[in-house]
């Protein structure tokens, strides 16, 4: 089966639910010293630590503890736009660090008729400028603003290319110029650390920003950028909600099942995404000392939206529907609740009230009006009791 949109580049993707070898997930709750984990307390203190660690070390590369500076100023603002529903602020934020700047360009949509501060959205943009136009001339269901404002958040974006460019030579030209010891480490962070990197900063500016409920922060991306937004709320507790749409391998799908994209394939046809040391997993999943149902659980307590499209076996629903499923006691060492049932829901059978939400949509690989009108009804949820 070639499914459409991604090059196969002579690789032969397994797409037969038979063919998935047997395999064996890491304990999730049970230290590298191999003491079972009882309490919210050890996974919070020892276990959580260690595989953020290991995330780090293995697969997405060290995360900058720190930096010089962070500025920002509002380039643009229009308190009329949308018809007068919303504030439009175009901000640029401004990173300093080792004598060299990197400049986040953010859009930032807030409702009118809200009482500030208000939630927001931030989507981790990984396709064109063009579906986050501040001049509304043209709008995308990548980006539905305007839903999103009708709904009472803000809503907000960045683009990849601002933090690290999407392309194996020119990703160093970006926020590794201000870490060069990053570049030559093989636990280095690279693309898709970059850009998790960023949001936080994106984070860093909405602690400053009156019209923000910094506190409800919900991190969007779709595909890599899922995978980026899954990094992001890992990394840095103060994101609220993770969503991650279609984000399948080195996303929210398992790599052991090797259904669809595999390490293998993605470290070698996008070598800039993740750390050195993570080639050494290309066709040897088995040896990962991590997967990603332990990537879902670092994001716990928090809420989690993860979605897959009934076209897009490239990106393993099942094996996203498996992550979560797999990381369901460690929220349950919090006192929470999945609602997800043993099985996968059906097509646009979204499950919202859960800490664990899903839903695989019909069609293709995308982020949509559908996916969006969800992810709202899952924050509303979550973040209005
Ligand atoms: C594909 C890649 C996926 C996913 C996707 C996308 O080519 O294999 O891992 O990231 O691109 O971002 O749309």
């Amino acid at each position: 089966i070639l499914i459409k949109g991604h090059a196969q580049n002579g690789f032969q993707a397994n797409y037969d639910e038979s063919k998935v070898p047997p395999y064996t997930l890491p304990d999730v709750l049970r230290t590298t010293g191999n003491v079972a984990v009882k309490s919210k307390a050890i996974w919070e203190k020892v276990r959580r630590p260690e595989i953020i660690k290991l995330f780090e070390e293995n697969v997405y590369g060290q995360m900058p503890r720190s930096y010089g500076q962070l500025t920002y100023s509002i380039k643009n603002e229009n308190a009329g736009a949308m018809g007068g529903k919303a504030t439009l602020k175009e901000v640029l934020i401004e990173v300093v660090n080792n004598n060299k700047p990197v400049k986040i360009n953010l859009v930032l949509f807030v409702p009118n008729k809200q009482k500030k501060p208000v939630p927001v959205f931030v989507l981790i943009n990984n396709r064109g400028k063009n579906n986050t136009d501040p001049t509304r001339a043209e709008k995308s269901d990548f980006w539905p603003a305007e839903m999103v404002i009708d709904s009472g958040y803000a809503i907000a974006a960045f683009h990849v290319s601002d933090l690290a460019p999407d392309d194996t030579a020119k990703y160093v030209d970006g926020v590794l110029q201000l870490y060069p010891e990053q570049l030559t480490a093989k636990n280095g962070m690279r693309a898709i650390g970059a850009w998790a990197w960023g949001a936080s900063r994106v984070l860093d500016y909405f602690e400053k920003d009156a019209d923000i409920d910094a506190k409800k922060v919900v991190v969007v991306g779709h595909s890599r950028g899922g995978k980026a937004s899954l990094w992001a709320a890992a990394e840095d507790q103060r994101f609220a909600i993770c969503v991650t749409n279609c984000s399948g391998n080195t996303g929210a799908a398992l790599s052991r099942r090797r259904f669809g994209e595999t390490v293998g394939r993605i470290n070698t046809v996008f070598p800039h995404w993740f750390t050195g040391h993570y080639k050494k997993f290309n066709n040897n999943e088995d040896s990962l000392p991590i997967d990603q149902h332990m990537l879902i659980a670092a994001i716990a307590p928090r809420p989690l939206y993860a979605t897959n499209a009934s076209k897009d076996l490239w990106a393993d629903p099942k094996g996203t529907f498996l992550s979560l499923k797999n990381a369901e006691k460690v929220y349950a060492l919090f006192g929470l609740k999945s609602n997800l049932n043993s099985d996968p829901p059906a097509i646009n059978q979204p499950i919202i009230n859960s800490q664990l939400g899903y839903h695989i949509r019909e069609g293709e690989h995308n982020l949509t009006a559908f996916d969006w009108s969800n992810f709202i009804k899952f924050a509303n949820a979550h973040l209005k009791k």
